[in-house]
């Protein structure tokens, strides 16, 4: 692939293909360059695919972005569920645009991905042998309609909460492809909060679909914004080197401040007792909330969630069933060379 010819220099790196370590002189220039990265970075100014950054930069980037390309493919497995079932053109219309959204989200995040230096195949096959990790919401089932709306009004609006901050982050190649997944997901996010407050217009079993759905995917989608920051492993270099901009904490209390009146307006209660404003927290208060079970979220994180072994081997099975337009591609491009070649 071509970005494996990306020549990103990285001095761990070319110790080990060395086979020894650095000299004095090349420490010094590393220093060097670390102490002019460090400022650019402090400046707001971006880093480029070839620019020399430090290798635990470059791993942090592939580990985030590779996970947050694998989350938006597999995103797509719940909801594609309900392309058949939509209950009219216009939704089904819609959930279709949604669906394909999201597989163009991870087809930017690989190519960001690889501009770091990775090949797409073996993210990929990090996914399909269950090594690499993917957002822990795609692991919960969508039972009825309504699970669609909620995954546009929470799901999408706890990405969106979450990734906006990315379209600041560091590294350019991220930068810019949040920006226009930024856009997307927020017209993803208003077509569930549309759906849903059509549901709620209708019967009493359509609210209570409504009400069963937020019930299951309000805490899961707290959970979307990880550990608490005192268990982030990543959050202090992600911060310092500019990839994350607010902390997990942050943004989760951001997230239930700008949902709770939305669920009011939309007429559902939210599943935690323990939820009231207090105005006493900061200049213009807080929604305080209960307890998030972090055994679930670990359970889940490790492969034990409801759907993990439904959702892996669905996208196994979508990677084998799509070899014939991989192969195809391929021979195409090799006739196109030949081509080339002849008429040179
Ligand atoms: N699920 O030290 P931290 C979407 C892992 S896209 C699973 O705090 P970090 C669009 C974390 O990877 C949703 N694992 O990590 C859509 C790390 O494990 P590692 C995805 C999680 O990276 C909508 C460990 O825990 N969005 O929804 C989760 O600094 C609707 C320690 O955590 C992104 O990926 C989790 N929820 O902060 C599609 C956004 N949380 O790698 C379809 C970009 C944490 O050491 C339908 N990513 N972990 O093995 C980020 O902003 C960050 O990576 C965080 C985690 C905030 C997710």
């Amino acid at each position: 692939m071509y970005t494996q010819a990306l020549d990103i220099p990285s001095p761990d790196r070319d110790d080990a293909a060395r086979g020894g370590p650095r000299s004095l002189a090349e420490q010094q220039r590393d220093a060097a360059y670390e102490a002019e990265f460090d400022a650019r970075v402090a400046r707001g100014e971006f880093v480029e695919a070839k620019d020399w950054m430090p290798e635990g930069y470059r791993k942090t980037l592939v580990r985030q972005i590779s996970q947050h390309a694998h989350s938006e493919i597999v995103g797509m497995l719940p909801e594609g569920n309900w392309i058949t079932r939509a209950p009219t053109l216009k939704r089904k219309a819609i959930l279709l645009a949604k669906v394909q959204d999201e597989g163009g989200h991870g087809m930017y995040l690989y190519a960001a991905a690889e501009t770091l230096g990775v090949a797409r195949d073996d993210l990929v096959d990090a996914l399909h042998s269950g090594k690499a990790k993917y957002s822990s919401i795609f692991n919960y089932p969508t039972l009825n309609w309504a699970d669609i709306g909620v995954i546009g009004w929470l799901v999408d609006g706890a990405a969106i909460m979450n990734q906006i901050p990315l379209c600041r982050c560091s590294y350019g190649p991220y930068a810019r492809a949040m920006i226009r997944i930024c856009k997307e997901e927020s017209f993803h996010q208003r077509q569930g909060y549309d759906l849903l407050l059509t549901m709620m217009k209708g019967t009493a079993d359509q609210r209570a679909m409504v009400q069963d759905a937020v019930d299951r995917w309000w805490w899961p989608s707290l959970m979307m914004f990880g550990p608490h920051d005192k268990d982030s492993v990543h959050s202090g270099d992600s911060i310092k080197w500019g990839i994350k901009r607010i902390s997990n904490d942050d943004l989760r209390q951001k997230f239930v401040d700008a949902t709770v009146p939305q669920a009011k307006l939309l007429g559902i209660s939210l599943p935690d007792p323990d939820l009231r404003f207090n105005e006493e927290r900061g200049e213009r208060g807080h929604w305080d909330f209960g307890t998030i079970d972090w055994s679930e979220f670990r359970n889940v994180v490790n492969g034990h969630g409801q759907c993990n072994r439904e959702r892996l081997a669905d996208r196994v099975q979508a990677w084998e069933d799509g070899a014939w337009v991989r192969e195809a591609a391929l021979a195409h491009a090799e006739k196109q060379r030949r081509r080339d070649r002849l008429a040179a």
